[in-house]
């Protein structure tokens, strides 16, 4: 697999893997750290587990709601770039359905194998066609060592969910997203894949942007963290894209 296109020669439904590294440049990644890092601290506590067991395979931290933790958070939901893949691939109305970050620690065990929301939300068969795709800014290196994201390519195309016999587990045929912090790694949504274990002595993060067809019902609440940024910064309110993103144009039920 080709990890290496650049975002602007990219068509992802043209793209049979249903994955693509775009080399979108965040910089080093370093710089958001400062907003990052303590994110992580106030997302809430480490989900400890009930035995040994249980603790390795909660050493990870999610993060919700960030576009209202910190404003650089809402610049890189709307980052000019993603926007532009996105509303290539789900339409120009496109919204985002859930932003987040995602921390896997040292010990980490792995997540099962799985599509995103909303197809792990609907019965198989699963539509065909173009509703959802995951954004991964990457805050830390991946690698094979540290947890990077596996992928199994081409699943997308299977419109069900990886059998729960091998939902565990390495997996043959999938490959491990390798690549330096500040790289944009964008996922087909039904694509199967998985945070893997974090076997070095760091910790790997990173944000995760769910990108939805607005006739989906978002995964988390958008249109009160919109509320919540314009009031908290009435003098400062979010860019028109911004508040598309956030779900100010979306229908809701009367
Ligand atoms: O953090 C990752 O590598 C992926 C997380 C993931 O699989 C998910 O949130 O659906």
């Amino acid at each position: 697999m080709n990890w290496t296109t650049p975002v602007p020669s990219l068509a992802l439904p043209a793209n049979k893997t249903g994955v693509i590294l775009g080399l979108l440049s965040i910089g080093t990644g370093h710089e958001y750290d400062d907003m990052w890092r303590p994110s992580m601290r106030v997302g809430g506590a480490l989900a400890r587990g009930r035995n040994r067991h249980e603790r390795h395979a909660r050493r990870h931290q999610r993060v919700f709601q960030i576009a209202v933790k910190n404003r650089l958070f809402l610049d890189l939901m709307s980052h000019p770039l993603v926007v532009a893949v996105w509303k290539q691939y789900l339409g120009t109305d496109v919204i985002c359905s859930t932003w987040s970050g995602n921390t896997v620690y040292p010990g980490h065990a792995a997540y099962d194998w799985h599509a995103d929301y909303p197809y792990w939300a609907i019965t198989p068969p699963w539509p065909a066609g173009n509703f959802t795709g995951q954004t991964i800014w990457l805050l830390d290196d991946f690698t094979d060592e540290n947890g990077g994201t596996g992928v199994v390519p081409r699943s997308q195309g299977k419109l069900h969910p990886p059998d729960p016999a091998t939902r565990r587990g390495p997996r043959d045929d999938a490959e491990i997203v390798k690549a330096r912090r500040g790289s944009v790694v964008f996922l087909h949504g039904a694509i199967w894949h998985s945070a893997r274990p974090n076997r070095s002595a760091s910790p790997r993060s990173a944000l995760l942007g769910m990108y939805i067809r607005p006739f989906c019902v978002p995964m988390e609440n958008m249109r009160a963290q919109l509320e919540a940024i314009t009031q908290a910064d009435a003098g400062n309110p979010p860019s028109e894209i911004a508040r598309q993103l956030l779900g100010a144009n979306q229908r809701q039920p009367s």
